[in-house]
C-alpha cells in the first residue's frame, strides 16, 4: 500500500519535472528584432518579421586584406563558440559571401557616429555588420553576441533563428570608460583582461588605470627602479602587492587595443604619493625616505615642488609611460593634495602638464586641476566638486564625468552591502543609471562633455570575484549612459533588458550583485 503510494507519488514527480524540463527547453524564436535586450540601447532598431537560421557550416567572412578585421572575425568566432555550439571558419573574401553566412565589412560610405559606428543588417540570406572602421565592427560584433542564446548546440536540423531587421547605431560620448585602481590592491595581467573582456562586452572603450598611490607603485620604470622594487612591494592591508614589468603593461595594452579599449595611465601627484616617497628619499623636502603606508588614508603626501629632481623624476617617468602608451592621453592625478600648499600646487601641476605635452600626450586630471592654468586638449575629470568643473569649462577645457554620488563602483550598493565605501553615496543600481552626464552640472551641457568613466578604487577589493561584485550590474547601465541618447533611456524600461543579461553574467562566470530593484529571471538566483 505504501509502495504504491509512493510510487504514484514518484511517478508524479517525474510528469512534474518532465514538464518543467519541456517548458524550459522550449526553444523561444525571436519574431521582432526590435523586441531583443539589447544594453546599450541601439539608436534604431527596424524589424522586418522574419527569420535568419545560422546553422552548421557557417561562415564568418571578413572583408580582406585587413588585419584588424580579420582579429575582429576571429574574435567573433571564439564568442559565438559557446552561444552556438559551432566552430565557425574565419575566412577573407573580396565579394559579398553567399546565404547562410556572416559578414564583417567596411564602407567608407558608412559615416553615421564616427569610427565607432555600425550597421547590423539582418536578411533571411545574411547577416551583415558594415562600419566606417574596424572599431565600429567590433563594437556591432557586441551586439550580435546579445543576439545569440548564451549558450546551445546548433545543428543543421537545428539551427539558431536571429529575427531580421536593421540596427543602425553610434555613441553619444566618444569616452565611455572604467577605472581601476591597481594600486591600493593589486591586480595582476589576467584580472586586468578579463576588466577589458567584460567592459568591452558593452562597448566600453576606455580603461584607466590608476597605477600609482600611497600604498603602491605599479608600472615598472626603468629609470627609477626602486619605484616599483620598493614602492609596490605591499598594498592596503600589508599583502605583498606588485607590479606589472613594462613588457607585462605593453602585453595589456595591445590586449586592449584588440578590443578597441583606449588604456590611460595615471600617475597619481603632487599627492597620492608616498610608495614614490619611501623609494627615492631625494623626492622629499627633507630628503629621508617615508615609511610605506598600508592604511587607507588620503591627503598626507607631496612630492617636494620646490627641487628640480622632482620635476627630473617626472620627466623620466611620463616619458617611459608615454612610450609606452599608444593611446592620447596621460593621467596626472592632482586630487586631494591637502599636504600641498595652493601656492605650491598651481606652479607644480602647470609644469606638470607642459612635461605631458612634451612627450606629445594630453592631459587629464582630476578635477582639482582646473585651479591651475589648463593647457589646450586637457581634460578635467569631474568627481566631487562643481566649483572645479566650471572652473575647468571656463577656461575651454572638456569634462569626463565620474560623480562620486553616481559613478563610484567602489560604493556600497546599500547598507548591507559587505564590499565598499559609503562616503559619497549608496548606488543602487537604478540610482547608478538614473542620471544624465549633460544635466548633471548647470551650464555643463553635453558639448563640455568628453564622455562617463565608472571608477572602482580598491581599498576594500582584493579578488577579481570583489572586483565583479561591485561592477556588475552597475557596469553595463554606465556603458548606456554614454552610448545612448538620454530621450530614449529609462529605469523602469532598461531594468527589463537587464535583467535578462543575467543570465548572460552567469555564463559569463561573473560574481554579480542580485539586486532587488532588478526583475531577474529565477533561474538567475
Ligand atoms: C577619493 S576620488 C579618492 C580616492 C579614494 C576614493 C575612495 C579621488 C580623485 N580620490 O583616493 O580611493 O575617494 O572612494
Amino acid at each position: 500500500m505504501i509502495n504504491i503510494k509512493r510510487n504514484k507519488q514518484f511517478a508524479a514527480s517525474v510528469i512534474f519535472l518532465m514538464l518543467i524540463i519541456g517548458v524550459s527547453c522550449k526553444v523561444s524564436v525571436p519574431s521582432d528584432l526590435t523586441k531583443e535586450s539589447l544594453i546599450p540601447k541601439p539608436v534604431s532598431v527596424t524589424s522586418n518579421g522574419d527569420y535568419f537560421n545560422l546553422q552548421k557550416g557557417a561562415v564568418v567572412y571578413v572583408q580582406g586584406g585587413n588585419e584588424e578585421i580579420k582579429k575582429t572575425g576571429q574574435y567573433l568566432a571564439g564568442q559565438l563558440k559557446p552561444a552556438t555550439g559551432l566552430n565557425m571558419e574565419v575566412k577573407e573574401t573580396s565579394k559579398v559571401p553567399d546565404a547562410g553566412n556572416i559578414f564583417l565589412t567596411l564602407d567608407a560610405g558608412f559615416t553615421a557616429g564616427g569610427n565607432e559606428g555600425y550597421e547590423l543588417s539582418i536578411t533571411k540570406e545574411i547577416v551583415k555588420i558594415t562600419a566606417s572602421a574596424p572599431e565600429g565592427l567590433f563594437r556591432g560584433v557586441q551586439t550580435l553576441r546579445q543576439l545569440l542564446p548564451v549558450t546551445a548546440a546548433t545543428t543543421e536540423t537545428k539551427p539558431i533563428k536571429m529575427a531580421t531587421g536593421v540596427i543602425t547605431d553610434y555613441p553619444v560620448y566618444s569616452y565611455r570608460g572604467a577605472m581601476l585602481d591597481v594600486a591600493r590592491h593589486f591586480f595582476g595581467v589576467d584580472d586586468v583582461k578579463r576588466f577589458i573582456d567584460l567592459m568591452s562586452a558593452y562597448k566600453m572603450n576606455v580603461l584607466h588605470l590608476h597605477l600609482s598611490d600611497d600604498q603602491g607603485w605599479r608600472i615598472e620604470i626603468k629609470s627609477w627602479p626602486n619605484l616599483t622594487i620598493h614602492g609596490g612591494s605591499t598594498q592596503v592591508g600589508g599583502g605583498n602587492g606588485g607590479f606589472y614589468t613594462q613588457e607585462q603593461y605593453s602585453d595589456i595594452v595591445k590586449y586592449a587595443r584588440e578590443h578597441f579599449v583606449t588604456v590611460i595611465p595615471e600617475i597619481d601627484m603632487p599627492g597620492h604619493t608616498n610608495a614614490a616617497l619611501a623609494s627615492y628619499p631625494e623626492l622629499n623636502c627633507n630628503g629621508k625616505a617615508t615609511e610605506l603606508y598600508t592604511g587607507t588614508k588620503v591627503g598626507f603626501s607631496t612630492l617636494c615642488t620646490s627641487k628640480e629632481i622632482t620635476y627630473k623624476f617626472i620627466d623620466d617617468v611620463v616619458r617611459e609611460l608615454a612610450s609606452l602608451t599608444p593611446g592620447p592621453y596621460i593621467h596626472i592625478g592632482g586630487d586631494e593634495s591637502h599636504a600641498t600648499k595652493i601656492e605650491d600646487y598651481i606652479p607644480f601641476i602647470n609644469r606638470v602638464q607642459d612635461i605631458v605635452l612634451k612627450h606629445g600626450k594630453k592631459v587629464i586630471g582630476w578635477d582639482e586641476i582646473a585651479l591651475t592654468t589648463l593647457r589646450p586638449e586637457a581634460t578635467a575629470q569631474h568627481w566631487a566638486n562643481v566649483k572645479n568643473a566650471k572652473l575647468a569649462v571656463g577656461q575651454g577645457a572638456k569634462i569626463l564625468m565620474s560623480p562620486a554620488t553616481k559613478a563610484y563602483v567602489d560604493m556600497k550598493y546599500d547598507s548591507t552591502t559587505i564590499l565598499g565605501l559609503h562616503w559619497a553615496a549608496y548606488i543602487e543600481v537604478d540610482s547608478a543609471y538614473n542620471w544624465d552626464p549633460a544635466k548633471l552640472v548647470p551650464g555643463i551641457g553635453k558639448d563640455n562633455i568628453l564622455g562617463v568613466e565608472a571608477a572602482l578604487w580598491s581599498e576594500t577589493v582584493t579578488k577579481m570575484a570583489d572586483i565583479e561584485y561591485l561592477v556588475f550590474p552597475r557596469l553595463p547601465g554606465y556603458a548606456e549612459i554614454g552610448w545612448t541618447p538620454s530621450e530614449s533611456r529609462s529605469w523602469d524600461e532598461y531594468k527589463v533588458r537587464l535583467a535578462k543579461h543575467g543570465e548572460r553574467f552567469k555564463a559569463m562566470g561573473i560574481n554579480f550583485y542580485k539586486s532587488p530593484r532588478v526583475p531577474w529571471e529565477t533561474t538567475v538566483n
